[in-house]
């Protein structure tokens, strides 16, 4: 059951009412909502976007590439987008599309895993920290998630993910940057698994995708988890995560045109002959022309300080963390993602007090989790560590 709530009533007027009019109700009306410039948003993997894709996305919100035949321009460079995600996840001949976020492009990618097995009673391999999409993407596709556990360093457990896969496996799944702590899983040895056993292997770096292939130019251990491990068949990266780009911008990519062909749908009504591979029909030009335009804007290089500035600013708030009394990271982080817990103080006490304060973190059973998103500077973490201070002293 739906948790209740007042149930809003509203009638559209029946003569308009003027621009200036309704968006002073607006105004007042959304006030309520937090923003990323307030620096107060501590606990989303989305940022403010960047000013130019925003530009791009209000200039071409007409384009619809739920019909290439209207707007082939608009179809060629989500093409070329794919193309350039796949580039940074060394392969730019992967096949996919700009999706509405990392939830359909999971989705396509089970969608295609189990149409490509051809099993009855199809399970996938999954770590429990995997995002829930997978369990909608299993309901819908009649699928039995097999959960695997975490090793110590909440990494998922690639001997007990070998022992899970048998002849009813369609897919493993590794997380590339898990949502709860940005912990990327064993992805290199997964693939070994997925090759020995010849079954599908999907990569979910929804978030870690604009972040990892930064890490080696930025001095940090770099670690395998794409096309390059050669049983990776799809990677989901968003680009409405770190890559800055407005909602809705997710990314579906695949090895190769044959295993996205696995899930196309043929709409021989349209004139061209268009095939469909996403769960949309009618779906946002804009969103994959801004992310085209955003790339070419950043280039790797800008991509790169967004992810120098984040993973300096983690680091920073790891280190003060530390030196608090009663509170603790959970595991030192690979990204921009700090648990925190508490061996003293129920954390839930000490959730509540930061939300009494408007900080917006997310409360996971053990622990808080802080995302570092370029929108957060450190000014905000320094607020943040002084209301923690103050609330630990409260609560001890
Ligand atoms: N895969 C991973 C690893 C994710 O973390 C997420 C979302 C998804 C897939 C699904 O992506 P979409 O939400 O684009 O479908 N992770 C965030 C989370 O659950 C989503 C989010 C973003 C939540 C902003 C809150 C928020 O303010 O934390």
């Amino acid at each position: 059951m739906p948790p209740e709530t007042t149930q809003q009533t509203k009638k559209m007027p029946e003569k308009g009412l003027p621009k200036n009019v309704i968006s002073e109700q607006l105004e007042v009306k959304l006030q309520r909502d937090f923003t990323y410039s307030s620096g107060k948003i501590l606990c989303s993997m989305c940022t403010n976007p960047h000013s130019f894709a925003k530009q791009i996305y209000r200039k071409y919100l007409e384009k619809n590439l739920g019909d290439p035949s209207l707007f082939p321009a608009s179809a060629e460079l989500e093409q070329e987008t794919v193309s350039m995600l796949g580039s940074l996840l060394s392969n730019p001949k992967a096949s996919g599309n700009i999706v509405s976020g990392g939830t359909e492009a999971n989705i396509l990618a089970l969608w295609a895993a189990r149409n490509l097995a051809k099993k009855e009673h199809g399970e996938v391999v999954v770590p429990v920290s995997a995002h829930h999409s997978f369990a909608k993407a299993a309901d819908l596709l009649n699928l039995k998630l097999i959960k695997v556990k975490l090793n110590s360093r909440f990494q998922m457990d690639a001997k007990a993910a070998e022992k899970a896969v048998t002849s009813k496996t369609v897919a493993i799944v590794g997380v590339a940057g898990s949502t709860g702590l940005g912990v990327v899983d064993p992805i290199s040895e997964l693939s070994e698994i997925a090759s020995a056993n010849n079954v599908y292997l999907h990569v979910d770096a929804a978030f870690g995708g604009f972040v990892l292939p930064f890490l080696k130019e930025l001095g940090c251990e770099p670690l395998d988890f794409d096309f390059r491990l050669p049983s990776v068949c799809s990677i989901t990266i968003d680009p409405h995560k770190m890559g800055l780009a407005p909602v809705p911008a997710g990314g579906i990519l695949f090895r190769d045109a044959a295993m996205r062909e696995a899930i196309s749908v043929k709409v021989p009504y349209l004139s061209g002959e268009v095939k469909e591979s996403t769960l949309l029909g009618t779906r946002s030009g804009a969103s994959a022309v801004a992310v085209w335009a955003l790339m070419m804007h950043m280039g790797r290089a800008g991509y790169a300080s967004v992810v120098d500035r984040c993973l300096k600013l983690t680091w920073k708030l790891v280190e003060e963390i530390q030196k608090i009394d009663g509170v603790d990271i959970v595991t030192e982080p690979t990204l921009n993602v700090v648990g925190i817990k508490s061996d003293r103080i129920d954390i839930r006490l000490i959730f509540q007090e930061l939300k009494k304060r408007a900080w917006a973190v997310s409360l996971f059973p053990d622990y808080l989790r802080i995302v570092i998103m370029p929108h957060t500077k450190p000014l905000h973490i320094k607020r943040l560590l002084e209301d923690l201070q103050r609330i630990l002293e409260q609560l001890s």
